[in-house]
């Protein structure tokens, strides 16, 4: 009740208990410095600050209306935009390569820590990108796939092979567009050429190629990204599992694993759960080893693992700041740089082991390729030799826990609602053409120092469900439901309306599907191709009624993944804006015009209930495109839909 003041920030109590306890032991938090930050720059916020080259910077006034080099205001916000696209487009594609070589070196005996975990999601990657499969040896195949991958980064020429996965008609309009990307890499260092002091001037030109670099993103890098992961670390099955700073030990060595890259939280996964690595942690005094994650890289072991996830993206200071973590380990994005100073209050270490990411204040640990396992296991024991430093004066818990459910690849929702066998989405496509489900809504992204944290995305996931419509989530939004109880299946079922509830409890699946980490929006994307093959719901994924959100949203990721979403046709809401509103044409294509080119385009709405109404207005407009709205027969799903679905 105390906490009043800090659940004006952040939703869970968990979280407000961190930052009262943070104020007491005189630890600075992002919250704080959001509000130090306060008054923001207003030429940053509407896009219309120019540094590219060194007559500047130019800032756009009515006065000054043009830069030195008589630049515009679109002109400079486009540029600016399109260069935050490239920031997000590079996280998620390089993230992909390491993937790909490290599957490259897998494959050929060069990283024997690692290898092929699911050969069925090899071969059926291998077959989708037409590479001979069939009696070959898995290594041969992933060799083979692996380098097609690379040239997916390399390709000069020709265009990315992963848009062949997208229906014909969205390729035809990618292609009427013009915006099929070359090669990752090539798009990316274009991007940069384009934006660059004196090249492209026509806002038009420069968001053109925006999206072409997003779709190198969504139908590119991180495609690749989570296939590779898959057939390395395996497909993700549900899973149950448990959310918040509770999950971590009073009496146990609490290590949280932080950042994106699953390759490092994968083998620190084997290491603690090693008999001796155990012993050594009863020898130090500790019941055990609680290994927890935080962001993305919590996505990936959990969806895998069960690996429970500590917090997202806010939390990431305030996990410390119970004075119970023993070793952070970090690895590249969304990883703070506060992290060390909150750290030197208490006894935690943090451990970066990208060698692309350092921080000042951090330990540099170089995992070894050869034996990754060791390397993970001399964290561990580092960590459990910390456990005595652990000053119990300090230590303050947060009981909350929630239990939850996550692991929902595509495949699995297949196998889910057709069966082994034949493992498809009918039943889904069906129940969405009967009208029990409204249609399908995707809410992702992260939270915002500078809005309530997990507010926005709990109002709108609750309200979504409440009027029938299913909700993927992913990153940070997917545990902002895990926290709020929504990835518990019979919370969520009881909270969701009648249609979406007898559909879910006929085939088995939660209202609120946790489908992964950022990466795997392209899972979002994949699902929804799946659901126009399937037929019934139009040839091209634009006529699917499906929306995507992000609420909270702060990383150029968002930004990458948002245009993706709208270049393959699914209208985005964001419930903060882009900083673009000072080129007024630029503006306006991204919220408006860009529907002429891909059929979606961004919606800035700051309210969740407003967004709620909002979508089940774009859905029902949908639907009626489709001639589905037909009123909903009002009978209950009776033994001869129950056996049609399975
Ligand atoms: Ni990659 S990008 S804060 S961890 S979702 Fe979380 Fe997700 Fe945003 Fe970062
Ligand atoms: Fe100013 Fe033009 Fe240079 Fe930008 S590119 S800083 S607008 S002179």
């Amino acid at each position: 009740m105390e906490n009043i003041v800090y659940l004006n920030r952040v939703s869970d109590p968990a979280s407000a208990a961190m930052l009262e306890k943070a104020e007491g032991d005189c630890v600075e938090t992002c919250f704080e410095r959001a509000d130090a930050q306060k008054n923001q720059c207003s030429f940053g916020k509407s896009g219309v600050c120019c540094r590219i080259c060194h007559m500047g910077p130019c800032r756009i006034t009515p006065k000054a209306p043009k830069g030195i080099c008589g630049a515009d205001a679109d002109t400079i916000a486009a540029r600016n935009f399109l260069r935050e696209v490239v920031g997000g487009t590079s996280a998620h594609s390089d993230h992909g390569r390491h993937l790909v070589l490290l599957l490259k070196e897998a494959a050929t005996g060069k990283a024997p820590g690692y290898r092929i975990k699911d050969e069925r999601a090899l071969r059926y990657a291998a077959r989708l990108y037409g590479v001979e499969e069939y009696d070959r040896d898995a290594d041969d195949v992933a060799l083979d796939l692996a380098d097609l991958f690379l040239r997916e980064f390399s390709e000069q020429e020709g265009y990315l092979r992963t848009l062949e996965l997208a229906p014909k008609k969205r390729m035809g309009v990618w292609e009427a567009a013009g915006v099929k990307p070359h090669g990752i890499d090539r798009v990316v260092v274009e991007a940069m050429h384009r934006s660059t002091m004196g090249v492209d001037h026509d806002y038009r030109n420069l968001l053109k190629h925006a999206f072409t670099t997003s779709l190198a993103d969504g139908w590119g890098g991180a495609r690749i990204a989570s296939i590779v992961s898959d057939i390395l670390f395996g497909s993700p099955t549900p899973v149950a599992s448990q959310s918040n700073l509770g999950v971590l030990g009073e009496d146990t060595v609490n290590i949280l694993i932080h950042g994106h890259e699953p390759a490092l939280s994968e083998v620190l996964t084997v290491a603690a759960a090693d008999p001796a690595v155990k012993e050594y942690a009863k020898a130090a005094g500790a019941s055990g080893i609680t290994l927890a994650g935080i962001c993305c890289t919590a996505n990936e072991i959990l969806m895998r693992h069960g690996v429970p996830v500590a917090g997202n993206f806010l939390q990431q200071e305030l996990a410390i700041i119970t004075g119970a973590v023993e070793m952070m380990v970090i690895d590249v994005q969304c990883c703070m740089p506060s992290l060390p100073d909150v750290a030197a209050n208490y006894h935690t270490e943090i451990v970066s082991t990208a060698d692309i990411a350092k921080t000042i204040g951090a330990r540099h640990v170089r995992v070894e390729g050869r034996d990754p396992v060791r390397s993970a296991k001399e964290l561990v024991k580092r960590a459990i030799d910390n456990y005595k430093n652990r000053d119990a004066s300090k230590v303050n818990i947060p009981k909350n826990k929630e239990p939850l459910v996550a692991g929902f690849s595509v495949d699995a929702i297949k196998y889910m609602l057709g069966g082994r066998y034949r493992g498809s989405f009918r039943p889904l496509n069906d129940a969405v053409m009967q009208n029990r489900i409204l249609g399908v809504v995707g809410i992702v992204g992260c939270n915002n120092a500078k809005m309530k944290a997990d507010s926005y995305q709990t109002i709108l996931t609750q309200e979504l469900i409440k009027r029938n419509v299913l909700v993927l989530q992913t990153g940070c939004a997917a545990i902002a439901s895990a926290k709020a109880g929504l990835l518990r299946p019979e919370v969520a079922l009881a909270q969701a309306g009648r249609g979406l509830r007898e559909v879910c409890e006929a085939v088995g699946i939660p209202p609120v599907l946790h489908m992964g980490s950022c990466v795997d929006n392209s899972r979002v994307l994949e699902a929804a191709t799946e659901i126009v093959f399937e037929g019934g719901l139009g040839d091209d994924l634009a006529s699917v009624p499906a929306v995507g959100v992000a609420p909270e949203w702060m990383s150029e990721k968002a930004i990458a993944i948002g245009c993706y979403f709208v270049a393959s046709g699914i209208d985005v809401i964001l419930g903060n804006p882009f900083y673009v509103s000072g080129g007024r044409n630029v503006y306006d294509y991204l919220h408006g015009g860009a529907a002429e080119d891909f059929g979606a385009c961004f919606h800035l709405i700051e309210d969740p209930m407003e967004a709620a109404d909002a979508i089940v207005a774009m859905l029902n407009k949908q639907r009626d495109v489709l001639g589905i709205n037909k009123k909903a027969e009002r009978k209950l799903f009776d033994m001869a839909d129950r056996r049609a679905a399975h």
